[in-house]
């Protein structure tokens, strides 16, 4: 099997990561552009330089030049500001889409038959944007959001019920905006659903209660993470999150991953990008997957995707 190759667009504290993480789990051959002079060399380099220790052998180059991502299976971007305290992720609208255009352009150009993960700011009009500016197909831009909230809200849980990570599983759908929807009724232990859970340790009343707490926190645990770091926003976990979808595409794992896809009547929503579960795979999005969601989780989709169309429409 021809070695794989992973161009990462943005140098800074989520593309460390990521180009760490790709070399630990030999992913492929890492490529780390930024426009910033020396940044990119200079992490590529230190990485490359701890292959004995961690005994990882991929070729580990960073670059000022687009020229260097040509044959890149995979591409994921970062390219943009983060937020500080106190900024939404809209606030960064305007500065990250003209990085991205820039961005898109590149990847048009020198590699063209990639797949693209989209993590930059605000993510839903990111990956919408970088879509419209390559002119690729739907299925091989996507955007990475909801790996880590739905990562966020099992951590929550795992915590509230004092069981380990592993066995938690919980989903959020929706943008990656204040209005995300994480999925109440399918959070499960090993399968058991945590609504009955906090009901046996709490009563029917309060364990809503807790459930709606976790619900909040986790709509808002990247501010948390900001309001803490101060200088930017979270980066090993998303890093991680986009790993995990970029190597079910690699390995073509058809993993279910909740992902930023662009909706064609899936979920009531025809003509934007949103966070649903998909099949991803060699091909990208190789299948969205649809279930009736009740009255209440219906409201809240609608809600986050209205959201997301204001924020996409004020591209226009
Ligand atoms: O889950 C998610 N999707 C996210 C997204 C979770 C957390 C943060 N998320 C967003 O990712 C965040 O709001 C930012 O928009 C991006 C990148 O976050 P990071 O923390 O890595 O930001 P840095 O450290 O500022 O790095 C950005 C790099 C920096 O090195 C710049 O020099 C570079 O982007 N940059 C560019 N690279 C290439 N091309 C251009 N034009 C460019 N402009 C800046």
């Amino acid at each position: 099997m021809a070695r794989k190759k992973i161009s990462l667009i943005g140098g800074g504290q989520i593309g460390g990561v990521l180009a760490q993480l790709c070399a630990l789990r030999e992913l492929g051959d890492v490529v780390l552009f930024d426009i910033v002079e020396g940044l990119p060399q200079g992490k590529m380099l230190d990485i490359a330089e701890v292959g004995p220790v961690d005994r990882y052998d991929v070729n580990l180059k960073g670059t000022n030049s687009y020229e260097d991502i040509k044959d890149s299976d995979v591409v994921i971007v970062t390219a943009g500001l983060p937020r500080k305290p106190g900024m939404s992720r809209d606030d960064l609208i305007e500065v990250n889409s003209k990085i991205m255009t820039t961005v898109a352009e590149g990847i048009k150009t020198y590699a063209p038959n990639s797949i693209i993960i989209v993590i930059s700011n605000p993510l839903d009009a990111m990956v919408t944007l970088c879509q419209k500016i390559t002119g690729f197909p739907y299925s091989r831009v996507i955007g990475q959001a909801g790996v880590l909230d739905s990562a966020r809200f099992a951590t929550f849980i795992a915590w509230e019920l004092g069981v380990s990570v592993k066995d938690v599983t919980a989903m959020t759908l929706g943008g990656h905006g204040d209005d995300m929807v994480p999925l109440v009724r399918y959070a499960s232990v090993n399968g058991i659903p945590v609504v009955e859970l906090l009901e046996q340790k709490y009563g029917a009343e309060k364990g809503k209660e807790v459930m709606e707490a976790m619900v909040k926190r986790t709509r808002g645990a990247g501010g948390e993470v900001v309001a803490l770091l101060k200088t930017g926003s979270a980066f090993y976990s998303p890093a991680s999150s986009a790993i995990a979808m970029a190597e079910s595409i690699l390995k073509d794992q058809k993993r279910v991953l909740p992902a930023c896809c662009f909706l064609q009547g899936e979920f009531g929503v025809d003509g934007y990008y949103v966070g649903v579960p998909a099949v991803l795979g060699e091909k990208g999005v190789e299948n969205i997957i649809q279930f009736k969601l009740d009255a209440e989780e219906q409201a809240m989709m609608d809600k986050s995707v209205a959201a997301v169309k204001g924020l996409v429409d004020s591209m226009k």
